[in-house]
């Protein structure tokens, strides 16, 4: 049987601002199973959504929709995400999936039965607004952590995980097996920091959270959210059901790739679960670091996520998903720590994928279209021909190495190692001065089929890494289903074509202005104030000057064309005429306007707001809008007949 692999991501938080650092472990998930699958095994590739707890539930209620309205538009961007960036997941788990949530109520079950939870009272500090509980060793200065208020000491009754029955066996699982966790200092954090203090037992229900998973002996209750999410590991393979073959087939997991942060409760939490429910632990979890900006984690909830520099469809759409997954994979010591610059990463490009790669490519191409027009026969070897093919011949070893030991960059600098290789070739080799002489003829030939294998192969490991672009190279070599790792595999005589260039050369200076241009539509989505904080800015405001009020560019529009927005219920997407110009805009009045009666109707649109994306949908304006006490809408329209395109003033 072929061998299998089964690698996991953490499941993400579905909180929109997406930034670049969420695309690391994914992406790096991604090439390994890409790598794995290149090498036969049978793969499975996990990831998903965290979808239950407080904080979807509340960030639902500040917008007055249901969790599920909330979190569905998220979880769509996020799967478009992965979509973009090549990602090839063999199974997205939402912890909503009903069978999720029924192999989480039977891990509940299973564990009750057998005492290992049981049910108390547990202690902490209570925020009203928050709804949330505090430990004492949490709280800020005495008061909440999150919203700085008074906080009641209050008791709940919950159920416990007997977490510190299983610390023996944990401590000892990181004495007879240490790289169960990686790299080595996660262990010492690990056992030093935690195991060694002892455990305490674990509350695991919540009768305060309404949004989860209710446990199936008590359904006041409901799943803590970190078990109900570390579950989908098994979940997803079926465990539990009537139909597990695929967790008997791929489990126990070979790797969980997680964030540093969250190493705790994958290294300690899960294992001593699995362990209460005897059931297998994985093979290897690895902790990766962060991608850093100004020293600090990249992060979806602090001012550094600058998403105008940080935007992952920004970037996607202007580099192409294997520049963005190339410089994840190459930049950032595996492990470590890296700082995000918008310069590194168009460095990266330029030098290596621009450069290195690009350059072997076209002048290969091109020596071959010009003298011979399909692949030259690859003749005899001489002079530094060995040396490149010894490369070659070797690449597949060390790359295997290398992603074996986890290390994607140290990969990509074999293969690099090799493209640079057969770019000294060509200066040795000189086939432009071998074309101008008759005599050289099966010289020339030799060299260009060398360089043009030396191209098939370094692409054929490439794969795994930058997907689209090997497609593309490969298939204008003619040999896009081409595996075969031994040099010389290449057909003489096979056809060739001449690309474009695949990374073109990137100005710097320009490209630095345009980036910082092109995402502001993300940073404009970040800064547009929410429902709730619209709602807070009610009541009388400070007055403004006059100066200040001209910076609006009001005008009159008139509504040529409106839809709904598909997966929204409460926004309408218009086209809208000013003078000469259309413009698209997105409105939250799908309940008080249909598009029919909106269509013909003339309104007052604000037009120099910054666009941002709603739902997926450009809009570049707001059309104004009166709301009565009730919350209900009423157009705002000029009293008598005025050309749209006219000024509001
Ligand atoms: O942690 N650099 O979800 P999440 C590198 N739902 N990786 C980063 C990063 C950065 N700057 N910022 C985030 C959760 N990540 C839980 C997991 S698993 C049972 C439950 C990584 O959306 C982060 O380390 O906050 C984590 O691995 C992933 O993005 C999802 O983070």
């Amino acid at each position: 049987m072929a061998k299998k692999y089964y690698i996991t991501t953490p499941i993400y938080y579905p909180s929109g601002n997406w930034h670049i650092g969420h695309c690391y472990t994914t992406v790096i998930c991604d090439a390994l199973a890409r790598f794995h699958k290149m090498k036969g095994e049978e793969v499975f590739f996990l990831t998903g959504t965290d979808e239950h707890g407080q904080k979807v539930e509340k960030e639902a209620a500040k917008r007055g929709i249901t969790p599920r309205e909330f979190i569905d538009p998220l979880v769509a961007e996020l799967k478009d995400m992965w979509r973009l960036l090549g990602v090839e997941y063999d199974r997205f788990l939402r912890t909503t999936d009903p069978d999720h949530v029924a192999c989480v109520q039977h891990i509940y079950q299973k564990l009750y039965e057998s005492g290992d939870i049981y049910k108390a009272e547990y202690t902490g500090y209570y925020c009203t607004p928050c709804e949330a509980f505090w430990t004492e060793t949490q709280l800020k200065e005495g008061k909440c952590p999150d919203c700085g208020r008074e906080v009641t000491l209050q008791k709940e009754e919950s159920y416990f995980f007997r977490l510190s029955k299983y610390a023996p066996r944990l401590l000892r699982l990181y004495e007879e097996k240490p790289d169960f966790l990686r790299p080595r200092s996660r262990v010492n954090e690990m056992v030093n920091n935690f195991l060694k203090a002892g455990l305490a037992d674990l509350s695991v229900s919540r009768t305060t959270v309404k949004w989860g998973i209710p446990l199936p002996f008590d359904q006041k209750h409901t799943a803590y959210v970190w078990i109900d999410a570390l579950s989908n590991y098994v979940s997803a393979l079926g465990y539990g059901t009537a139909d597990d073959s695929l967790y008997r087939k791929f489990y126990p997991a070979d790797l969980h790739m997680v964030g540093k942060e969250i190493v705790r409760f994958h290294a300690i939490i899960w294992p001593a679960i699995l362990m209460a429910l005897g059931e297998p632990l994985p093979e290897h979890i690895y902790g990766h670091g962060w991608l850093l900006i100004g020293g600090e984690k990249l992060s979806k909830s602090k001012e550094n996520a600058r998403p105008e520099l940080t935007d992952p469809y920004a970037l996607v759409k202007r580099y192409g998903a294997d520049a963005v997954r190339y410089y994840l994979l190459r930049e950032i010591p595996f492990g470590s720590d890296g700082e995000y610059t918008t310069e590194r990463f168009l460095l990266r490009i330029n030098a290596d994928l621009s450069n290195d790669l690009g350059n072997l490519v076209s002048r290969t191409q091109a020596m071959i279209v010009q003298n011979f027009g399909v692949i030259p026969p690859r003749g005899k070897e001489e002079g530094p021909d060995g040396a490149l093919i010894a490369m070659c011949e070797g690449l597949f070893e060390r790359v295997d190495a290398d992603m074996g030991a986890l290390n994607a960059p140290e990969a990509l600098a074999e293969i690099f190692a090799v493209i640079d290789r057969a770019n000294k070739y060509i200066d040795e080799t000189t086939p432009w001065l071998l074309a101008k002489d008759p005599s050289q003829r099966a010289r020339l030939g030799a060299v260009l089929y060398n360089l043009a294998e030396t191209v098939r192969l370094c692409c054929v490991m490439l794969r795994p890494f930058l997907p689209a672009a090997t497609e593309k190279i490969l298939k204008s070599f003619g040999c896009e289903d081409s595996a075969d790792l031994t040099f010389g595999a290449l057909k003489e005589g096979g056809p060739i074509e001449k690309l474009p260039p695949v990374f073109p050369r990137l100005d710097l200076k320009k490209e630095l202005a345009e980036v910082e241009k092109l995402c502001a539509q993300a940073k404009a989505k970040a800064d547009a104030p929410s429902p709730a904080a619209e709602k807070e800015s009610e009541g009388p405001k400070p007055p403004v000057s006059f100066e200040d009020f001209r910076k609006l560019e009001l005008k009159v529009g008139e509504v040529v064309a409106c839809e709904k927005v598909k997966k929204s219920e409460k926004l309408l997407h218009e086209t809208v005429k000013l003078g000469e110009e259309l413009r698209s805009v997105v409105s939250g009045i799908a309940k008080y306007y249909t598009p029919e009666e909106m269509v013909g109707k003339k309104v007052v649109v604000v037009t120099n707001l910054k666009p941002v994306k709603l739902c997926g949908v450009l809009s570049e304006g707001m059309i104004l809008c009166a709301e009565d006490g009730a919350g209900n809408l009423s157009l705002v329209s000029p009293e008598r007949l005025v050309e749209s395109g006219a000024t509001v003033r």
